[in-house]
């Protein structure tokens, strides 16, 4: 799910909400208008129920056919007169003496972004980090490319024009920011124009919306939205983003590995799978594994066996552990403490850990994929070490 379409992050985007609602509401009219009495009379008129001589003298009506024609006018006029001037919002560009121009360069399939030169006469350069996946003979993938995953940064409250095109040996894409309700063509040979303006200090998706080949899905940037200061502060010095190299981050890594649309990152919140920070595991996740034990994870310890704790103990276990194992631990944990150790953070990566998602655990769930009581967590078997410390150290450093 793209980001951002609850967000108005800018002015253009109530105008083209506005727009939208009215366009909805007034085809959704129209359109019953129309549908409702046509099935209404073609029952009401079928053969059956008609004599021939009911019908011979009718040739029109003049009042309905007038009526018929200025109510339906009126009501298209209305959606012109949102759809204009909404769109006259977006397509005003504001004075560029006033604006911060960013070049833009979409293709296949990559973004790449290019500011102006800061006082030291510095350029920055940012996004256009796709590289192929690697495959072997059989086609099988060895290691997976990057794909172009890549942030524009911009300072809040700022107009901002794109100036965007695309190489001539290349394909057409769009330029799309959910959250802006902005999207543009970026057309190989050719300079398109669009602007925003964002109240919002935040992070945005940006996707290509124009189909364009194999990774067109994959294509995907960042809008990140930054105080004044903080964006003045990056943009004067040669730093590569003002947040480290967001390519690496493990950010960068659950969004581009789609891990959270299944996964909230930052609140106690089931989506698909569990939440990925809050809580490690809840009451009826460990209730299943104790009742029907698991083998799925490939831990060196093989399989967790069912049965170790029933009834009164196996609820109080449940209860601690889903607790996050905080306070004293009730003596039932004994049946536990061997495998998963006393503190249940696992043991030399021959049991999970039952407190946190550690590297061990991300990469054996990662490989091997899960089915547990809560859903179906795939398997992303082409994911790199650095890619999951980068994962273990964004779930630490925002828990
Ligand atoms: C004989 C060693 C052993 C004992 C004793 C043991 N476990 Fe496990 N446990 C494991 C292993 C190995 C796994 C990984 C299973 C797999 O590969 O799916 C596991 C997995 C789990 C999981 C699933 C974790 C996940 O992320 O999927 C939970 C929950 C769990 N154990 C809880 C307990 C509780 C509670 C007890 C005490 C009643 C207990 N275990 C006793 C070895 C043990
Ligand atoms: C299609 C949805 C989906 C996607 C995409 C997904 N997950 Fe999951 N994930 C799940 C579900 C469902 C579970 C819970 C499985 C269960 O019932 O225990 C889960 C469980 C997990 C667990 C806990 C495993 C355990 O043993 O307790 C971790 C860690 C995890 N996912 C990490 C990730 C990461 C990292 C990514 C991205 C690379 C990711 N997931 C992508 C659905 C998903
Ligand atoms: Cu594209």
């Amino acid at each position: 799910m793209l980001e951002g379409f609850n967000t108005m992050a800018t002015v253009v985007a109530r105008d083209i909400d506005q727009a939208f609602w009215i366009n909805f509401w007034v085809s959704l009219v129209l359109f019953a208008s129309v549908v409702i009495p046509l099935v209404y009379l073609a029952w009401k008129y079928r053969e059956s129920n008609v004599k021939d001589e009911d019908i011979l003298n009718y040739t029109h009506n003049t009042k309905l056919e007038i009526a018929w024609t200025l109510i339906p006018t009126a009501m298209l006029m209305v959606l012109f007169y949102y759809g204009y001037t909404s769109m006259r919002t977006a397509r005003t560009m504001p004075d560029a003496s006033t604006a911060i121009t960013v070049q833009v360069e979409g293709s296949k399939w990559k973004w790449r972004y290019e500011y102006p030169a800061n006082a030291d006469g510095f350029v920055h350069k940012l996004g256009g980090a796709y590289t192929k996946a690697i495959r072997d003979k059989n086609g099988k993938v060895i290691e997976k490319g990057t794909m172009g995953l890549s942030a524009i940064y911009v300072p809040v409250d700022t107009n901002i024009i794109l100036e965007m095109t695309a190489p001539l040996d290349d394909v057409l894409h769009s330029f799309y920011i959910p959250a802006l309700r902005m999207k543009e063509d970026v057309v190989p040979g050719r300079v398109t124009k669009q602007w925003f303006n964002s109240s919002a200090v935040g992070e945005f998706d940006i996707e290509c919306a124009e189909y364009c080949g194999t990774d067109h899905s994959y294509m995907y940037s960042r809008l990140v939205v930054l105080p004044k200061a903080e964006y003045e502060a990056w943009f004067n010095s040669s730093e590569d983003t003002p947040k480290g190299n967001y390519l690496t981050s493990g950010d960068a890594v659950l969004q581009q590995y789609g891990c959270k649309s299944c996964h909230s990152i930052t609140e106690d919140k089931v989506l698909i799978g569990p939440s990925l920070n809050t809580r490690r595991l809840t009451k009826e996740q460990v209730l299943d594994v104790i009742n029907n034990g698991q083998d799925q994870l490939g831990y060196a310890m093989g399989a967790m066996p069912a049965g170790l704790a029933s009834g009164a103990d196996a609820e109080e276990i449940s209860v601690y552990v889903a607790g996050g194992m905080k306070g004293d631990q009730p003596a039932s944990f004994a049946a536990c403490s061997s495998c998963h150790g006393e503190d249940g953070k696992g043991q030399y990566g021959t049991a999970p850990s039952l407190v946190s998602y550690d590297a061990d655990l991300l990469r054996n769930v990662l490989k091997n994929g899960k089915e547990g009581s809560m859903g179906t967590m795939p398997a992303f078997p082409y994911i790199s070490e650095k890619e999951i410390s980068a994962i273990v150290e964004e779930l630490q450093s925002t828990k």
